[in-house]
């Protein structure tokens, strides 16, 4: 029976952080086995933002064995750097003829992004979402896991694709196939350590507000104790109380990394302390990630396996992209 496909990517725009790893690489791992899963390292994204070449090339790179360390299987999965696919920018600009600006204004990624880099709020950081439609959609995904954060990209995505089908496709045999988003069942949205009500990201500026799986074991330790809390000092799981916030962040963080519920984690740590409570989730987050930093160390010995792994990659994702880009070239007029 033919598998579905899965296609996820990570752009490498800082350090990977703990909120990376819960809402989307940990669960990449078990589609393994079910799904044609292809991930790849979306450095054109990243470019929204200014980036420093030097640090983007090796954060590309460490993002590369970031996925294997974390149980990305290579002979499995399709892994590939977006930049190296030219595809990619070529059915983006197909794309952005077909996509409203009404509807990338209402992008809350862009709204946000756009506030924090007001001196560059350029052109590519607006259509953003068309091009991550053009990196799905050239293949033919299923489904597409990511947290909460980038529902609102899928659902463009949807309707991009749904509105190029009806164009071109009214005999049937749609051209693109409609992708469903899959959210993360825990860990869809893990929060600022410094500043609760906003999601943590990678590029925070205050690196106090983010765990990077990278980071020393002490260094983890030290940002969980000094995690925005309240002063109400009773460990309970209230999800619409934005008191409650810096908490519920905690709890949902230990959820996600022991693989419990957020229900269970309140019971256990009821009528404990915030200070006792931040030392376990230390704990159980350095044990998580222990083991994806023993192998990442390895890895970082290994510079001809990752490079022959970008080669594969390249020319597995170029053979699915460029027959998806012939079909709608074809449509579109253009000569093939
Ligand atoms: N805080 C988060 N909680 C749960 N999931 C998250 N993701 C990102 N932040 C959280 C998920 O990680 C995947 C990769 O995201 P991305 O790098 O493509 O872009 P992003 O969502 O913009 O991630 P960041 O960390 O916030 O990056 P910057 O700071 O560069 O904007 C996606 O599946 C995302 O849902």
């Amino acid at each position: 029976m033919d598998k579905k496909t899965i296609f996820s990517g990570v752009q490498p725009s800082g350090n990977i952080t703990l909120g990376n790893y819960l809402g989307a690489i940990k669960n990449w791992v078990r589609f393994q086995e079910d799904y044609n899963c292809i991930y790849a390292m979306m450095d054109m994204h990243a470019i929204t933002v200014r980036q420093n070449p030097q640090e983007l090339r090796k954060r590309t790179l460490d993002l590369l064995k970031i996925y294997i360390s974390c149980g990305i299987d290579p002979e499995k999965s399709l892994l590939f750097v977006q930049s190296q696919v030219s595809e990619h920018a070529q059915l983006a600009w197909v794309l952005n003829c077909y996509t409203y600006m009404g509807e990338l204004s209402r992008m809350t990624q862009f709204k946000d992004k756009s506030s924090k880099h007001a001196d560059n709020i350029n052109a590519g950081l607006f259509t953003y979402p068309v091009l991550m439609a053009a990196d799905i959609l050239l293949y033919q995904a299923d489904f597409v896991p990511v947290g909460k954060d980038q529902m609102q990209h899928i659902e463009i995505t949807r309707d991009i694709a749904e509105r190029f089908n009806s164009i071109y496709c009214k005999e049937g045999n749609p051209v693109f196939k409609v992708p469903e988003g899959l959210l993360a069942k825990s860990g869809a949205k893990v929060m600022s350590l410094t500043e609760p009500t906003k999601k943590m990201s990678k590029s925070d500026e205050n690196p106090k507000a983010y765990i990077s799986v990278l980071d020393d074991f002490s260094v983890i330790a030290n940002k969980i104790k000094s995690a925005v809390t309240d002063s109400e000092g009773k460990i309970e799981y209230r999800p619409d109380d934005a008191e409650k916030a810096g908490i519920n962040n905690l709890i949902t963080i230990m959820a996600a990394v022991t693989g419990s519920t957020e229900a269970k984690i309140a019971e256990e740590f009821c009528g404990k302390g915030y200070g006792d409570f931040k030392k376990a989730v230390a704990e159980a987050v350095v044990e998580e990630i222990r083991p994806i930093r023993e192998r990442y160390d390895e890895l970082s010995k290994s510079k001809d396996y990752l490079e022959q792994i970008c080669r594969s990659g390249r020319e597995g994702a170029e053979k699915i992209s460029a027959k998806t880009l012939g079909k709608v070239y074809k449509k579109l007029g253009f000569l093939v």
